[in-house]
């Protein structure tokens, strides 16, 4: 299989700890994407993801599969034990759920207050973003805002229960723990007083197929690159 992706960047670094977790690292060979250079936007690679964003898997049959949470799905139930999005029917429904909450009320919200509030990725992309500018930077202003409400509902989750769906790591810690990440690389980063949810941060970043991947590293290469 192939993954198509760019070291360092928060959906990428989903998709590196599930494969971690599952221990499949070695069927996968990496094929770095020039995320900066707008590669992810043209003819070639709008074939294996029409929407134009990283990662995507190409299993050996040809098949391109795209969205970190069905990659996770087609990861996490390859060996016939699902570790990841749950096994009962009342297991993978909470998960779904939860991990829906995590990346529509803070990954996603990260990601438009990153593009339309900061420089985001740079110019090369701004083309394939946003004509109107001005106008999107008061709409990524509000993305930010609306990333620390969704911190402020999981430091409640949080407060009660050991992970993101209940008392096991699952797929919506790891879309959780990426969106903190991102928050701290875009500038936003995730409030001093949401001490149960940065208490979780801590213990997650110290699992041990979380650790080697993210961290202090995450996004920084090419954040330098573009002058953060
Ligand atoms: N919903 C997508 C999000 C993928 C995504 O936004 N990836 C980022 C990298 S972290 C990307 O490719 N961004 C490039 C862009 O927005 O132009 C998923 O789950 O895979």
């Amino acid at each position: 299989m192939k993954i198509f992706d760019r070291p360092g960047f928060p959906n990428p670094a989903r998709i590196r700890i599930v494969l971690a977790e599952k221990k499949l690292e070695h069927l996968v060979q990496f094929e770095s994407v020039d995320l900066i250079g707008a590669a992810h936007k043209q003819p070639d690679f709008l074939t294996k993801n029409p929407s134009g964003v990283l990662p995507v898997l190409q299993l050996d049959d040809g098949t391109y599969i795209s969205e970190c949470t069905a990659i996770t799905e087609y990861l996490d139930n390859l060996d016939g034990t699902p570790t990841l999005t749950g096994r009962t029917p009342k297991e993978k429904a909470v998960i779904h759920m939860m991990q829906r909450r995590a990346e529509a009320e803070v990954l996603d919200p990260v990601g438009h207050y990153f593009h339309h509030a900061t420089p985001g990725l740079g110019d090369s992309l701004q083309a394939f973003k946003s004509p109107d500018w001005e106008g999107r930077t008061v709409w990524g202003q509000r993305e930010g805002d609306r990333a620390l409400r969704g911190m402020s509902y999981f430091d409640e989750v949080l407060r009660a229960d050991t992970y993101v769906a209940g008392e096991t790591f699952s797929m919506g810690d790891i879309t959780l723990f990426a969106g903190l990440m991102f928050a701290d690389a875009a500038g936003l980063g995730v409030p001093e007083m949401l001490t149960a949810l940065r208490e979780w941060r801590d213990r997650v970043i110290e699992l041990p197929n979380v650790k080697s991947r993210s961290g202090q590293t995450f996004l920084t290469d090419d954040l330098r690159r573009l002058g953060f």
